[in-house]
């Protein structure tokens, strides 16, 4: 019976194992941005590691895509309860981007272009769990999804991954960024649905 056969595959993805507690799938790739999108032309991009006001490390786009580039294929999962699976990117891992630094960090702020910041502890942004993404399925990242490139941290609630993301800040405490310092979790552990403080 049809309307049998849908409901049963209704509650089948409801209960898919991927999928965090309180998170729906969805298809559609929605764009949440607290403000306008930032043009910005790879010519005048760059990407910087800084700590305490110095800069660490920098690349411009074409450096960026010499260092080596991975294949990506995650979950991620919104605060605002949407999850995707199965999800592709290209990106550069920011165990890469950290390789030459030296630091004693224990939290990083993103910073992207147009002002957004998040925080993040620095062991989540390493071990092969974060990248700076710049294609999406195969194409370059579109502007209202952060590209030229973005940070990629699908284990967190997806405002961690910054989108038109310029840098990192090494910081020796955790401070919040613009979500946080609205409401939302320091971490962001969709498994324990680390939402808001
Ligand atoms: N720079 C910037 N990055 C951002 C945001 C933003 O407003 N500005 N929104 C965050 C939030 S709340 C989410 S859910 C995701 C949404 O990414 P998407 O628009 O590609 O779906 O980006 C995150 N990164
Ligand atoms: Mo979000």
């Amino acid at each position: 019976m049809a309307v049998f056969s849908r409901g049963f595959g209704a509650r089948r993805r409801e209960s898919d194992p991927n999928l965090p507690p309180g998170q729906y799938l969805t298809d559609d790739f929605p764009v949440l941005s607290a403000g306008p999108t930032p043009r910005i032309d790879t010519s005048e991009w760059s990407f910087s590691v800084v700590e305490g006001g110095r800069g660490l490390a920098s690349w411009s786009w074409e450096d960026f895509l010499a260092l080596p580039i991975e294949d990506i294929t995650t979950d991620i999962h919104c605060v605002t309860r949407w999850s995707k699976l199965g999800t592709s990117w290209r990106g550069v891992s920011v165990d890469t981007l950290l390789e030459n630094v030296e630091s004693e960090a224990t939290h990083v702020m993103a910073h992207s272009y147009g002002g957004y910041t998040t925080n993040i502890p620095l062991d989540d942004l390493v071990d092969g769990r974060a990248w700076v993404a710049f294609e999406f399925e195969g194409e370059p990242l579109d502007p209202e999804h952060g590209g030229p490139a973005r940070l990629l941290v699908p284990h967190l609630y997806f405002w961690k991954s910054a989108k038109w993301v310029r840098g990192l800040e090494l910081m020796d405490g955790d401070a919040p960024g613009f979500w946080e310092q609205n409401g939302y979790n320091m971490h962001g552990d969709p498994w324990t649905e680390e939402r808001y403080w």
